[in-house]
């Protein structure tokens, strides 16, 4: 049986991350891990932050702290928020550890090795008045191919192309806004992509089974060629390069961070006190290992090429990505959400306003799998209010509500009743569990877990369809044993309902859970072998109930009013932040 390694795009460590990126890596990666949990799976699921590169450096001068020890400090508040919003992470690294420093010379003193390293002279952009070089983003300007005017001298957000800084129009400083900026020549450390290209090619076409999004971006990345790439900076903050002649420089931020996937990796088996965890197994010569991505598309470039092109050169078998899990942008009011422009909603703030399970369900249910999706007030509080708190939460509450009122005990606790055996009506609802189930689960296997919210949408209406058709509420004068057996099957479907729905909204899930008292022993995943007419009478007569407060409070207009003031990103900040 395969074991499964799924990562997310590491987060940069500044600042708080908005929902956009949550919405595009780290939560369809927690889905997909606990998805595979629920199915027996051997798990891995590594993230951590991305704690290099020039934007945390400047964060940290702005913020008037060490690098180092912004970092700490950063590291902590996103691994809080990791855990406030459920991501279910084996570990959540930084790029930063000993760990990944280590791995990183290794994997440079290979590729030297084996000959993808040249040396170059190249003119770097140098300011006087920052009185530094300037990183490749930090120069911005004109992109020559789109016209953007903000285009950054790494890469044009807006086409998505790959730019050198000496490309832009009018170029300037991003750190003071100078234009006096002079070119200076430094040297550094090419990797030789050119060299790879058949290589990388041949592995995007054995995927066909990848999304579009994703091997199109790559196609047009190799159609496009594969140009040498510096994997070194000359800057201070970083993983230093270990040769002479290389003193004041780094590794490129983009070179170590994937690195890190596996730095972390090590990471995690060195915290384990007895030693028992074997991370070198799930990378190197990993055969049974299947490994999953995910990422927003911007990243897909540096995952298609730069990252499999720098193991392959390796000549090592560390383990390339078995699928790769892109996403388009989830835009805010038709524009991007903006960490600089504070424009949009950042995970802190988001769970001000509403517990995590909101935001999980929105975002999973709506994710940006082929085309951008938008995110308004107005459509966030539709959506959440009609399928958590309009059909799963109304169901829940109202079937426990109801059961209260016809078997209660005493207020807030009612027991499974007694009476009645499964008709024609329950075989129907079976079959149709059957069924859904089945797709839900492929819905999974296929990393679609926007349709797989689908279908658990509508297999929690399948509920309200039944207890509405069936009406207890009328049942109980003519036959209280119907009445009865009604009852136990619809708490049943709560149980059933709420393990299915583990993946998207765990905390609410386990909250139901607990409400008809499911623990760990009985709390079993349904595949596409489970008959479901028997799990219709799984929990048995007698099973004592607690009524939970309503689950999902509605989202009212008043605060969708309010949000929609309060979130227009009018709060300019520093460009760095
Ligand atoms: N930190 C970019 C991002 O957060 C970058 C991803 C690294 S993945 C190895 O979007
Ligand atoms: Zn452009």
């Amino acid at each position: 049986m395969s074991r499964y390694l799924i990562t997310s795009a590491l987060p940069y460590i500044n600042g708080v991350k908005h929902l956009g990126n949550l919405a595009g890596s780290m939560l369809p990666a927690d889905v997909c891990a606990r998805y595979l949990r629920r199915r027996g799976r051997d798990v891995l699921y590594i993230c951590a932050t991305d704690d290099h590169g020039t934007p945390a450096e400047l964060a940290a001068l702005a913020a008037g702290k060490s690098v180092a020890g912004y970092c700490r400090e950063q590291h902590e508040i996103q691994a809080r928020m990791g855990e406030r919003f459920h991501l279910s992470y084996d570990i959540f690294g930084r790029s930063s550890s000993v760990q990944n420093s280590e791995l990183t010379q290794h994997f440079a003193d290979r590729l030297i090795a084996n000959g993808f390293i040249e040396d170059r002279v190249t003119q770097q952009i140098y300011s006087p008045v920052d009185q530094r070089f300037l990183p490749d983003r930090y120069v911005v300007g004109t992109c020559p191919h789109c016209g953007f005017e903000r285009a950054r001298g790494d890469q044009c957000e807006n086409c998505t192309r790959v730019l050198e800084p000496t490309q832009l129009v009018k170029p300037r400083s991003a750190v003071s806004g100078s234009a006096d900026l002079e070119a200076r020549d430094t040297h550094n450390l090419f990797l030789q992509l050119g060299k790879l290209a058949d290589q990388l090619r041949e592995w995007i076409d054995s995927h066909d089974d990848w999304p579009l999004l994703t091997t199109s971006i790559a196609r047009k990345w190799l159609n496009e060629g594969l140009r040498e790439r510096s994997i070194t900076r000359d800057l201070a903050w970083g993983i230093p390069v270990n040769r002479d002649g290389y003193e004041g420089k780094v590794f490129y931020v983009w070179f170590d961070a994937p690195i890190e996937y596996i730095g972390a990796t090590k990471e995690w088996a060195d915290m384990d006190p007895g030693g028992g965890r074997d991370w070198k197994s799930w990378w190197f010569d990993a055969k049974d290992v299947k490994h999953i991505q995910f990422m927003a598309k911007d990243n897909i470039p540096f995952h298609t090429i730069m990252w499999p092109g720098t193991i392959m050169a390796t000549e090592e078998p560390w383990k390339l990505a078995d699928f790769i899990k892109g996403y388009s942008w989830l835009t805010y009011y038709g524009g991007k959400f903006s960490t600089s422009q504070g424009r949009g909603i950042f995970m802190d703030t988001a769970l001000e306003l509403l517990p995590a399970d909101y935001w999980r369900w929105y975002l999973l249910a709506n994710a940006p799998e082929t085309d951008d999706v938008d995110f308004t007030w107005d459509g966030f509080a539709l959506c959440v209010n009609k399928e958590l708190a309009g059909t799963f939460g109304n169901f829940v509450n109202r079937t426990l509500k109801l059961n209260e009122k016809l078997f209660g005990t005493e207020p807030g606790v009612s027991t499974v009743s007694d009476g009645g055996v499964l008709g024609d009506v329950e075989t129907r609802l079976a079959m149709e569990l059957d069924a859904r189930i089945a797709t839900y689960n492929r819905n999974f296997e296929e990393i679609q877990f926007r349709k797989a919210a689908a279908e658990l949408y509508l297999i929690w209406q399948a509920g309200n369809g039944y207890i509405q058709e069936r009406a207890p509420w009328k049942l109980i004068k003519e036959s209280p044993a119907d009445a009865a057996m009604v009852m136990r099957t619809s708490i049943n479907l709560i149980r059933i309902f709420a393990t299915l729905a583990e993946p998207f909204i765990p905390e609410t899930s386990a909250r139901v859970l607990a409400a008809v008292q499911v623990g760990a022993d009985e709390n079993h995943w349904f595949d596409e072998n489970t008959p479901m007419l028997a799990e219709l009478a799984r929990l048995a007569p007698g099973r004592e109930l607690h009524t939970p407060d309503v689950l999902f409070p509605r989202v009212g207009e008043e605060m969708v009013a309010e949000c929609v003031e309060r979130f227009s990103g009018i709060h300019a900040q520093n460009p760095s932040a």
